[in-house]
């Protein structure tokens, strides 16, 4: 391709973009044009196929969520003709381009995205916090978020870099306030069974009780679940004292269906360890499946009356697609990788979660709280950090989802904030994707 000898590649790259995006904003073109010369930097390393193809589908992300024109489902479509053809390489941003362009500028693009117009400013400022549970209980919010701090020895694909150690709750009367702090609620030294890594959390309530549900590593280093009472939403909570018997892995979400029947889904991949158990056993070599087999998880198991035990044992979910075929393992951008959260809209079930290393909250819905679920779309795009953890809760008539990024410690990945923002539904029931800019 011919480049004026005068004009630097970033400006290149950059009047390519503008001249594709004209609306595309300054963030947006910084963080494209980095990954361009990200990808230009390892094109010599042995897994090329594979970070390629992650480049390729975070660029289609950033690209479609600037430009409003390209629904979940054609991402999906795109990325599949683009591996098929092996388009990755060289003209990656060219295609997409063309794409974003012809669907926008045809008028065919959904109207499924609300955008932000201004940034979403942190909620919790007091203390780092994240994964953000909320719940509404005596017509108050509550939010049960992890604790994230700057303890990190080590940092790694398992997540050691995530060694919290206790829990806060914070409760808000109305949208739009501070929430208040209601302090430390659970500490790990109290926790008979727990080792380390107190991750996220949630909550239940019955039959005049609160259950705080939580997962950490038992004393040998596996993840379980364990579930902690009191008499009141903000806490202090008395721990039980042994672990769920029969949990595993990480990320708790109870939901209470209208019958009173209660569910816990769970589940979380690499660090989470869930692809290391078997019909009931752990092994520590288990990887998750690729390729075109069915993507693990999440589990499903009913709650006992009591609310302390599982009363079924943890079935494992299907998500599937709108063929009815499973969601495949090497379909990163849909498959579950950690995060549930189960909510009700009109009669429907919206399972919502992270699909980890593509940095989305995608949702599938079912007529049945233990599926199968047909994934629908994208409820949350990529926001600045690693991870994404999210909750989907209705208060005084509308719909909000909690989530958080890495604002307040400029992009430390585990020093997180917890972030509020509405969230709205199509008049077809699928959920409107937000750009968290
Ligand atoms: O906060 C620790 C872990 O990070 C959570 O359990 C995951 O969902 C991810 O947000």
């Amino acid at each position: 391709m011919y480049r004026h000898p005068f004009i630097s590649r970033k400006i290149y790259f950059t009047g390519i973009i503008l001249l594709f995006f004209p609306g595309t904003s300054e963030t947006a073109i910084h963080e494209i044009t980095e990954y361009h010369f990200l990808q230009r930097k390892i094109r010599n390393t042995s897994d090329i196929y594979e970070k390629q193809l992650s480049y390729f589908k975070d660029l289609i992300i950033i690209a479609s969520g600037q430009r409003n024109s390209v629904s979940a489902e054609s991402l999906n479509q795109i990325i599949k003709t683009a591996v098929k053809m092996k388009l990755i390489k060289s003209f990656t941003l060219l295609i997409i381009s063309v794409i974003s362009c012809i669907s926008g500028c045809s008028g065919k693009g959904k109207p499924d995205e609300s955008r932000q117009s201004e940034p979403v400013q942190p909620l919790i400022t007091d203390i780092y916090s994240a994964d953000p549970s909320a719940h509404v209980f005596n017509g108050k919010i509550y939010i049960y978020p992890s604790h994230d701090i700057d303890d990190a020895e080590v940092s790694d694909k398992n997540g050691s870099q995530y060694n919290m150690k206790d829990y806060h709750v914070f409760s808000m009367e109305k949208m739009g306030t501070v929430p208040k702090d209601h302090g430390e609620v659970l500490n790990i030294k109290d926790v008979r069974w727990a080792s380390q890594f107190m991750w996220a959390p949630d909550a239940a309530f019955k039959n005049g009780t609160y259950y705080f549900y939580f997962p950490a590593h038992d004393k040998k280093g596996i993840f379980r679940i364990g579930v902690a009472t009191s008499k009141n939403p903000e806490g202090p909570f008395t721990p039980e004292p042994s672990y769920i018997p029969g949990s595993f892995s990480i990320d708790p979400a109870v939901f209470t269906d209208t019958d009173g029947t209660s569910y816990m889904y769970f589940g979380g991949l690499w660090g989470g360890q869930m692809e290391k158990w078997t019909d009931g056993r752990f092994d520590a070599e288990q990887k998750e499946p690729y390729g075109s087999s069915p993507a693990l998880g999440p589990y499903v198991a009913k709650m006992s009356d009591d609310m302390l035990t599982f009363a079924s044992k943890p079935q494992m979910i299907s998500i599937l697609d709108q063929d009815g075929n499973p969601i495949t393992g090497s379909d990163n951008s849909r498959r579950f990788f950690e995060a549930s959260w189960m909510h009700k809209y009109k009669d429907t079930y919206y399972f919502s979660y992270s699909t980890g290393d593509t940095h989305m909250i995608v949702y599938a819905t079912s007529d049945k709280p233990t599926g199968p679920f047909t994934y629908r779309g994208i409820v949350l795009l990529p926001v600045t950090g690693w991870t994404n953890h999210h909750s989907i809760v209705e208060f005084e008539g509308k719909w909000y989802l909690f989530y958080h990024d890495c604002t307040l410690s400029k992009g430390t990945d585990h020093l997180r904030n917890v972030k509020v923002t509405e969230l709205f539904y199509n008049s077809d029931g699928t959920i409107k994707t937000i750009d968290p800019i």
